[in-house]
């Protein structure tokens, strides 16, 4: 096991900062890369941290954390969290842990975000606390 935690972030996410501040903050994703990366050097942690539009892009990163062996998965697969049984299955077929991670807390939105295929597989969940959810979820992949 290495110390490598890779950061997947799914579809839209790019955008983050840039519309819909009001459910999602006004932070960059740029900026919570490298709010991440300071905190990773901190508690001795590297960040491999990525975004994708695409599902089976998500499915081969989550294949390559396997292989590198990361030590975790931070992973907000936005609206795939919902959809998606190909990174379930992927999340069961490999070793690393994943820990879910939210901006808002899809619980409390449209029924259509209260089912996560991620977390069926998850072993925590980060959810609600925007951008700061990732560094908190970056403490609880240290402590694994
Ligand atoms: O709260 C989260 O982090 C979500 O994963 C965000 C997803 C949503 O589908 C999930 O239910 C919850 C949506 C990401 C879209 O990101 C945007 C960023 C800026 C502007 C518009 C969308």
């Amino acid at each position: 096991m290495t110390d490598i935690v890779f950061v997947l972030n799914g579809p839209n996410l790019n955008l983050l900062g840039t519309r819909e501040p009001e459910i999602y903050g006004s932070t960059t994703l740029a900026d919570i890369a490298a709010i991440l990366e300071q905190k990773a050097g901190e508690i001795g942690l590297t960040v491999d941290f990525r975004q994708t539009n695409h599902e089976g892009v998500l499915v081969d990163w989550l294949h390559e954390a396997h292989a590198a062996g990361a030590k975790a998965v931070l992973l907000n697969a936005a609206a795939y969290t919902h959809t998606s049984i190909a990174l379930l299955d992927a999340i069961k077929a490999i070793d690393v842990p994943v820990i879910e991670v939210h901006l808002s807390d899809p619980a409390t939105r449209e029924g259509f975000r209260h089912l996560s295929y991620v977390g069926m597989a998850a072993v925590d969940e980060v959810k609600g606390l925007g951008a700061n959810g990732y560094a908190v979820a970056l403490e609880k992949a240290a402590a694994l």
